[in-house]
C-alpha cells in the first residue's frame, strides 16, 4: 500500500493538520511523488506534495535542493516586485521539523516536501491547444525571470545533462559493453543514431565556439512539469525544478516541443500516429517568444528549431542507451518500454526533418510578429 511506503516520513515534516489520504503521482520517470492531504483548521483541506529523490539520478541531493532553495527565492522575489502574489506561482518548501529542506530515512534514502498547488493540473497530454501557448509563455517567462539569475550560485547537479556529445559517447560505450545482451536486437536502431550523430552534436559546438550563451534555463520543460490553473486555464507555476542548471534555451524550446507538440504520447506504441503538430508548434512558439524577445539574442531566436531536433535525438539516444543498458535509469513498465520510447522518438525525428523548414518560418514570422508587437506598444 501506498500509505506504508510514507507513513514513518511524514512526521518529520511540518505538515500542518491531521492526515487524511495520500495518492501517488505517476508521471514522473524519475522521482517518486505524492499527493497528501491533510485537514486543517476549520476543515480546511491543506494539500502537500511529498518526494521519494531518486539518489541513483540525483548524486548529490542536498546540492539539488540548495539550488532550488536559491531559484525559487529568486523567483519569488521577482514576483513580489511587480506586486505580483508568488503563493500560486512558485513552488514552496515545507520544511523538517529540524529546519532542514531535506529528509534522510534509515535506508539513506532523501525526502522533501512542497505545499502543493491545487485545483491546477500538469497535463501529460494537451487537450486544449490554447494550453500550450500558456506553457510556451511559462516557460519563456520562466527563462526571463532567471535571466539575471547569478548563474555560479548553482551548483551542476546533473553535469553535462545535455551534452549530446557525451550523450553519444556514453550511447557507444553501452553498445561496446551490451550488459544485458540486447544489442543484437538494436542493430537497426543504434545505425540511426550513427546516421544522427553530426546533427546531435550541433549545439554542443555552438556553445563552444561561443556562437550560443549559456544561461540558466530549466532543461525538462515537458509540459506535465508547468501547472494550468483548472478555472483560469492560465499557466500560473513551472514544477520540476531539480534540473534548474546553466544551459542553453535552444533545449528548452525543443523538449516542450517534442513532448508536447507530438500527436502521440512519449511511448506511443504505434508510430504511425506520431508527428508533429504544427498547430500546436506555432502556439508554444508564440507564447515563448512573447517573452523572450528581448533578453534572447537574434541568433537564439532563430536557431530554436534546431533545439526541437537536437533533444529529439538526446532522447532517442538516452532511451536506446538505457534500453542496451538493461533499464537503469527511467522508470520503466514493462522490459520493452524504452525500445517503444526509443520507436516512438525517431518516428518523431523523422517528421520533424520533414517540417523542418516549415519550422524554421514558423518561428521567423512570430518573431517578427512579436518585434512589430512591441513596436506598437511603445
Ligand atoms: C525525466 O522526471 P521527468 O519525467 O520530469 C528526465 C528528463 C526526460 C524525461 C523523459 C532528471 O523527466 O530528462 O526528458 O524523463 N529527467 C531526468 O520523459 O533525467
Ligand atoms: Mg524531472
Amino acid at each position: 500500500m501506498v500509505y506504508n511506503r510514507i507513513k514513518n516520513i511524514l512526521p518529520v515534516f511540518r505538515f500542518e493538520g491531521s492526515y487524511m489520504k495520500v495518492e501517488e503521482m505517476t508521471s514522473g520517470n524519475i522521482n517518486s511523488t505524492y499527493h497528501l492531504f491533510y485537514r486543517g483548521r476549520g476543515g480546511k483541506v491543506n494539500h502537500y506534495t511529498l518526494q521519494n529523490i531518486n539518489n541513483f539520478v540525483f548524486k548529490d541531493p542536498k546540492a539539488a535542493m540548495n539550488n532550488i532553495t536559491v531559484v525559487t527565492e529568486h523567483l519569488r522575489e521577482s514576483f513580489l516586485a511587480e506586486g505580483l502574489d508568488p503563493e500560486r506561482r512558485v513552488l514552496e518548501l515545507i520544511a523538517t521539523k529540524a529546519g532542514e529542506t531535506l529528509h534522510v530515512d534509515q535506508f539513506g534514502s532523501y525526502w522533501r516536501a512542497y505545499r502543493f498547488i491545487d485545483k491546477a493540473t500538469p497535463y501529460d497530454e494537451i487537450v486544449k491547444p490554447e494550453h500550450f501557448y500558456e506553457a510556451g509563455r511559462a516557460f519563456g517567462e520562466f527563462q526571463k525571470r532567471l535571466s539575471d539569475f547569478p548563474a555560479e550560485m548553482l551548483v551542476e547537479t546533473l553535469p553535462d545533462f545535455h551534452n549530446t556529445t557525451k550523450r553519444f559517447y556514453a550511447f557507444v560505450a553501452a553498445v561496446a559493453a551490451d550488459a544485458v545482451g540486447r544489442v543484437a536486437e538494436v542493430e537497426d536502431e543504434i545505425e540511426y543514431v550513427f546516421e544522427h550523430r553530426k546533427m546531435s552534436g550541433e549545439i554542443v559546438k555552438l556553445l563552444a565556439k561561443g556562437e550560443l550563451p549559456l544561461r540558466v534555463t530549466h532543461n525538462d520543460t515537458k509540459l506535465n512539469n508547468v501547472l494550468i490553473d483548472d478555472e483560469t486555464d492560465k499557466a500560473i507555476c513551472v514544477i520540476d525544478l531539480d534540473t534548474v542548471m546553466p544551459g542553453c534555451a535552444l533545449y528548452d524550446f525543443g523538449d516542450a516541443i517534442r513532448f508536447g507538440a507530438s500527436t502521440a504520447a512519449e511511448d506511443e506504441e504505434d508510430t504511425s500516429k506520431i508527428s508533429l503538430d504544427m498547430d500546436l508548434y506555432r502556439r508554444f512558439t508564440e507564447g515563448f517568444l512573447s517573452q523572450v524577445v528581448g533578453f534572447l539574442t537574434e541568433e537564439e531566436i532563430l536557431r530554436l528549431p534546431l533545439g526541437v531536433k537536437v533533444i529529439t535525438c538526446e532522447l532517442l539516444m538516452r532511451f536506446l542507451t538505457d534500453y542496451i543498458n538493461g533499464d537503469t535509469y527511467f522508470k520503466v513498465n514493462s522490459p520493452r518500454h524504452n525500445l517503444i520510447r526509443t520507436h516512438a522518438q525517431m518516428a518523431l525525428l523523422d517528421d520533424i526533418e520533414r517540417k523542418y523548414d516549415q519550422m524554421q518560418a514558423i518561428v521567423e514570422e512570430c518573431y517578427h510578429k512579436e518585434l512589430a508587437r512591441r513596436e506598437h506598444m511603445q
